[in-house]
């Protein structure tokens, strides 16, 4: 299996779900194509688990032989994924708990239920916008007027970023993910995110604020003071993080719900419970379709195959959740009652493990509930089948989900 020919990652996502497929029945750990650049992918849940926590591989991008021999470099469409700034996502062992201590502390299911009412108050006042959008039965895009603002504020409100910039800041993002965005143009952006964010962790360094990111530049209870450079990088991985895969959690689901009328009728009729719900979205169409990126520090035996010393490895965790060793043969299917549900790595595995998740499903269990509740009627627009992604290679990025109100 693993000596023949790449699998070529398609970036303009045509077919994922078939995408999705073909990398999972090419075996646990397959060679994939990322726009001209070979590395290995894991598509097998018990696999994942056991690279995500193998301390041979590690997240620094200088570990990468293609990048250190010059080979993959700023003309990659991907580079702006994996060669980032030192920050919890760039770096491991005892500097990467160091650095993931205050997010963790903030971000643990007891602190985020403070957050709970202005979560709840963000997600009242898009569920007018969407009212008044979708008056009299016409068609609105509920990703653009719903979906894609709430993360944002969440996080917004969480790290101490401005309402005022949260529309320039969704900009960049959309720019910066689409494979479509021209390299130039791509940099630009990156240098764009670069300035706005070290501009942000020095005013909270001068004028320190309630949130995250003032409490990373202050030393506390919960340890030292990060450095400018760490703060910034940690800051640009959590915005980042929080928004992009957050709309898609939200989005995914509607979807789902609206194509299966008779497992949301379960659903609203309070047979199922929500948190199942947002889990087995997670598994089936999780936002994250290949988490970029791994490197072996050596050679790495895995079954008849070799990860050598300098190669990347990638994580497909929506294949994993697909694995039909943990779910069974109808792995493929959507089934809010499913057993197995939460068996599911959309949120990875092991030191890296998503720090933000507790507060995504917590967005979810708010937004989701409180949509249906006020909109019953809520249909697709469209056909399913007329849904696509957007050109974003890594991410599961549907580019709009037109539905109509009542
Ligand atoms: C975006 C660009 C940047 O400045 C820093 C980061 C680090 C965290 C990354 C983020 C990236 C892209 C989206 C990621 C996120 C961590 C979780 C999120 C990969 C590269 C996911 O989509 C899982």
């Amino acid at each position: 299996m693993s000596s023949q020919c790449p699998i070529a990652i398609d970036p303009m996502v045509g077919d994922l779900a078939g995408e999705t497929a073909r990398l999972r029945d090419a075996g646990p750990i397959t060679r994939i194509d990322l726009m001209g650049v070979t590395v290995w992918t894991v598509t097998d849940h018990a696999l994942a688990r056991q690279l995500t926590t193998d301390t041979r591989l590690v997240k620094d991008i200088n570990a990468w032989k293609l990048f250190a021999d010059g080979v993959v470099g700023n003309q990659w469409p991907l580079i702006g994924m994996v060669d980032v700034d030192r920050s919890m996502f760039s770096v491991d062992g005892a500097e990467h708990r160091r650095l993931r201590l205050k997010t963790a502390q903030a971000l643990a299911p007891r602190r985020l239920e403070e957050l709970r009412p202005r979560i709840e108050a963000l997600t009242a006042e898009l569920l007018d916008d969407l009212a008044a959008a979708g008056a009299d039965g016409t068609p609105v895009d509920l990703k653009q007027v719903f979906a894609y603002p709430l993360p944002m504020r969440v996080v917004g409100d969480l790290m101490g970023v401005a309402r005022e910039d949260h529309a320039q800041l969704l900009d960049w993002y959309k720019k910066f993910f689409s494979v479509m965005t021209p390299q130039d143009e791509r940099l630009r952006v990156i240098g764009e995110l670069d300035v706005y964010f070290t501009d942000q962790v020095r005013k909270k360094i001068a004028d320190p604020g309630d949130d995250l990111t003032s409490a990373f530049v202050v030393a506390d209870e919960g340890g030292e003071a990060l450095t400018e450079e760490e703060a910034i990088g940690n800051i640009k991985a959590l915005v980042a993080a929080g928004h992009e895969t957050t709309v898609s959690l939200i989005v995914n689901t509607v979807r789902a719900l609206l194509n299966e009328p008779e497992q949301l009728a379960k659903v609203l009729a309070g047979e199922v419970d929500w948190k199942q719900v947002i889990e087995e979205s997670l598994r089936w169409d999780g936002p994250v379709s290949h988490l970029l990126m791994r490197f072996a520090t050596e050679d790495i035996t895995v079954g008849d195959t070799v990860i050598e010393k300098g190669e990347g490895v990638v994580m497909s965790y929506r294949a994993v959740g697909r694995d039909f060793a943990v779910h069974g043969e109808t792995a493929d299917e959507f089934d809010v009652t499913r057993s197995t549900a939460n068996r599911h790595l959309a949120f990875g595995y092991g030191p890296h493990i998503c720090p933000g998740a507790a507060l995504s499903r917590l967005e979810a269990a708010i937004a989701l509930p409180a949509l249906f509740a006020r909109f019953p009627n809520l249909r697709l627009a469209v056909p399913d089948s007329e849904l696509g992604n957007l050109p974003v290679l890594t991410q599961n990025d549907l580019a709009a989900l037109p539905i109509t109100l009542n």
